[in-house]
């Protein structure tokens, strides 16, 4: 069956769904989005998204012409239209159509597309063997020039980092802010592990407010691990005990090399094996029913 995509509206068979070549997501990347999981026929955390592509969309003056009750639904009926259980839901609201012009006022109406799909995930071996990564030369984001904490359509410095990643053959890799201090990768938040302690940085220094990173800040305190949200930088990662990032499509995947240096044990710890397994049982038990 053909999947169907909902635009503006109304859902069409995936060959059909398109959008306006003046659209702004495409001429600029003005636009906000989100990446969703559903598993066993439940949406996890579908309020925290829908509430952080709502503030993204604050942020950049983005009008998005629904409720959010009306967006919670859209993502549940295209996930019900599409047979999703298990799956992942790209929601994407662009500035849409307007001229040649930067000037967003010329978009009268945003464009609201969802897309209910299913996910291909890393290689199970990851998981247990645990990941390489490197530090790319692409810096994240200036808070001040375009906040990270925007979830916006313009992830071309994401991208640069992911080409450096490419190149390198490392599946995901660590960008550090202008000042040298770690922010995040190109699609996941990073934890380091000292003892019982797991240290990720701070929303401010310019990051993603990940969900998942909620989601494991979470299930680490109930726990009985402390938490702390503390800058670091390289040598923090190198000789830390664990590491592990985490992300909506990754979860929790543990990192045993960065930058040649080998992490703790050089194997997935114990801390960080706990954490995936707990943030698992929570996927499985929570969410909003399809
Ligand atoms: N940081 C960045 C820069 C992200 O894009 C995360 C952290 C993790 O956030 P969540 O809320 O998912 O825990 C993300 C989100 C992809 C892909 O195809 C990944 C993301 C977004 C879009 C695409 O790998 N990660």
């Amino acid at each position: 069956m053909e999947r169907l995509v909902y635009v503006d509206g109304r859902f069409y068979p995936k060959s059909e769904a398109r959008i306006s070549v003046f659209d702004h997501g495409f001429l600029y990347g003005d636009g906000v989005f989100e990446g969703i999981r559903a598993y066993g026929g439940r949406v996890f955390r579908l309020e925290a998204h829908l509430s952080r592509l709502y503030d993204s969309a604050k942020a950049i003056m983005l009008e998005i012409p629904l409720l959010e009750a009306e967006m919670r639904d859209i993502v549940l009926e295209s996930c019900r239209r599409n047979a999703i259980r298990d799956g992942y839901i790209r929601l994407v609201v662009s500035r849409g159509p307007g001229d040649l012009g930067l000037d967003p006022r010329k978009c009268p109406r945003a464009t609201v597309v969802c897309i209910a799909d299913t996910i291909a995930l890393y290689p199970e071996e990851l998981y247990s063997r645990g990941m390489h990564v490197m530090t790319v030369s692409t810096r994240r984001n200036a808070v001040e020039a375009l906040n990270p904490r925007i979830k916006s359509l313009n992830y071309l410095n994401n991208i640069l980092a992911k080409i450096e990643a490419n190149q390198a053959g490392y599946a995901e890799v660590l960008m550090l802010d202008e000042r040298g201090l770690v922010v995040e990768c190109t699609g996941d938040n990073i934890f380091i592990v000292r003892g019982r302690r797991l240290i990720t940085p701070p929303l401010w220094l310019g990051i993603l407010e990940g969900i998942t990173r909620a989601a494991v800040m979470e299930v680490a305190a109930a726990a009985g691990m402390e938490v702390c949200e503390t800058p670091f930088t390289r040598l923090d990662v190198w000789t830390a005990d664990e590491c592990f990032l985490t992300g909506t499509a990754a979860e929790a995947i543990p990192v045993v090399e960065c930058d040649g240096r080998k992490i703790g044990s050089g194997r997935p710890g114990p801390i960080t094996t706990e954490l995936i397994g707990r943030y698992r049982a929570l996927c499985a038990e929570q969410g909003v029913e399809i």
